[in-house]
């Protein structure tokens, strides 16, 4: 059969994820190498990488230590079975995590994805609740707008019309909390918004409706990213956690994206003084390399499961690549550089900088907000009338042209770069997208 080539000829064969493939095959944007800020497209291109992959290359690509950690691995145990076998590097790398996760929360269940942790966490969530007598807490209450990766579990708890609207009736028992979405009092707001706190009360509705005594636990993203950055509004999540602490509720952070730094802390947790009961987590992991996902528990929980018998299986889950040896090794090399390059702290140092330039967009055209946290930005476009997302997907081929990679969701630029970028090269990325939003129509 064929050799590789670089320069694939026929490209119908793979059905692309979340991707117009007819369109993306009638005009493919390809990308070769990447190494540091910067992919390298096909036909020889610098490209300013503006959202760190899938909001997951936190660290920058192509760093070394991570690269080796790899090469070494696969030479010295590419595989060992996940069920009833361990190999060291799984629990060096947990023992790790829980280093920089919160107080209290020292138990790791490896998956291989951020939809993987979600549906996970969701499982652990109502198991637990029965071990502790609570057998009826069965229901999940997610919030309009939320995204908790693909799987069916996530897609139930998700807010987003199109992730679920295909997929037939979902899980049975699911509610909704109201996003946190309010252009007209909290428009370009810097950090938090102002406004908003009080529709976490709307727990308490959902509360009345259903009875606390049928309710596992609540899942929200601390920072909403894939819906187009939702930012929490100050006392909003303080006010979640206390509502769940008093019914009983566990509470799960999906930190899918904001976890590993993006936001000047290890997790959002930390950021916003909110402990969860549940932290899920991927993506940064092992710096987008090799796929991994972790979920985290408070101690409170790992205990309840570990109360039976001594020979009997504690939680029916789990995946043929949890703690999978490669991908621990890459974790545990990603953690390293981190905590080298001091990287937790970078999005706070650079936090300031990153507000400004964003905001110097405010008066472009079709600007209608602007937000920002952490390194987290967002530019909300005003929608071409009937034809929802094509402005804002305009923007982001012409900045693929220009030579900067941004991702649009609807019609907002959602920005995420990795955590080395500096200042100048935010100056850059923000001229590309002041460049691209003059020549739009
Ligand atoms: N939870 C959250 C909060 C996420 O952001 C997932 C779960 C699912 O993770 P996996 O690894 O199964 O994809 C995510 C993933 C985007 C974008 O540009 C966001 C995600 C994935 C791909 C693109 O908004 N988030
Ligand atoms: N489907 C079949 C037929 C399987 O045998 C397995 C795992 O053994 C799975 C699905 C689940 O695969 P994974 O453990 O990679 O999630």
């Amino acid at each position: 059969m064929s050799t590789y080539s670089a320069i694939p000829n026929d490209l119908e064969a793979f059905w692309m994820p979340f991707t117009a493939n007819q369109q993306f095959k009638s005009n493919p944007r390809m990308l070769v190498s990447a190494e540091n800020m910067h992919y390298k497209s096909q036909d020889g291109r610098d490209i300013l990488d503006g959202t760190a992959g899938l909001w997951c290359v936190n660290a920058g690509h192509k760093r070394e230590k991570i690269v080796s950690a790899i090469q070494a691995q696969v030479e010295e145990l590419d595989y060992a079975p996940a069920f009833q076998m361990g190999h060291p590097k799984a629990f060096t790398l947990a023992n790790k995590l829980v280093e920089i996760t919160p107080e209290d929360m020292n138990h790791v269940f490896f998956t291989n994805s951020g939809s993987e942790s979600v549906e996970t966490a969701l499982k652990i969530a109502i198991a637990y609740q029965r071990m502790r007598g609570q057998a009826s807490r069965t229901r999940l209450i997610g919030r309009e707008r939320g995204y908790h990766g693909v799987n069916f579990g996530g897609i139930s708890v998700g807010g987003i019309v199109n992730n679920r609207k295909m997929f037939g009736a979902l899980l049975s028992g699911v509610d909704h909390l109201p996003h946190t979405h309010l252009p007209d009092l909290n428009s370009f707001s810097k950090g938090q918004p102002e406004h908003g706190l009080e529709l976490a009360n709307d727990l308490e509705r959902i509360i009345k409706l259903h009875d606390a005594s049928t309710i596992a636990a609540v899942i929200v993203e601390p920072v909403s990213g894939s819906t187009g950055v939702l930012i929490p509004p100050v006392g909003y999540l303080e006010r979640l956690r206390a509502l769940c602490d008093h019914y009983g509720i566990l509470l799960i952070f999906d930190e899918v994206i904001t976890g590993f730094g993006r936001l000047g802390t290890p997790f959002a947790a930390d950021y916003f003084g909110v402990v969860p009961d549940i932290i899920c987590a991927a993506k940064g992991l092992t710096n987008g390399i090799i796929p991994m996902g972790a979920v985290i528990v408070k101690d409170e929980i790992y205990t309840q499961f570990m109360t039976g018998p001594k020979d009997t299986i504690e939680l029916f889950h789990g995946y043929t690549y949890s703690g999978n040896p490669v991908a621990a090794a890459a974790a545990i090399a990603t953690l390293e550089v981190y905590e080298e390059d001091d990287l937790f702290l970078r999005a706070s140092e650079l936090a300031a900088h990153w507000q400004e330039a964003l905001h110097s967009l405010a008066d472009h055209p079709f600007v209608i907000d602007i937000r920002n946290i952490g390194l987290i930005g967002a530019i909300e476009l005003e929608p071409i009338q009937e034809h929802p997302t094509k402005r804002a997907f305009s923007a982001f081929l012409r900045a693929f042209e220009r030579g900067c990679l941004i991702r649009t969701t609807g019609d907002i630029i959602a920005l995420s770069p990795p955590l080395i970028i500096n200042k100048a090269q935010i100056d850059e990325l923000v001229a590309c997208i002041g460049n691209v939003l003059s020549e739009l129509e």
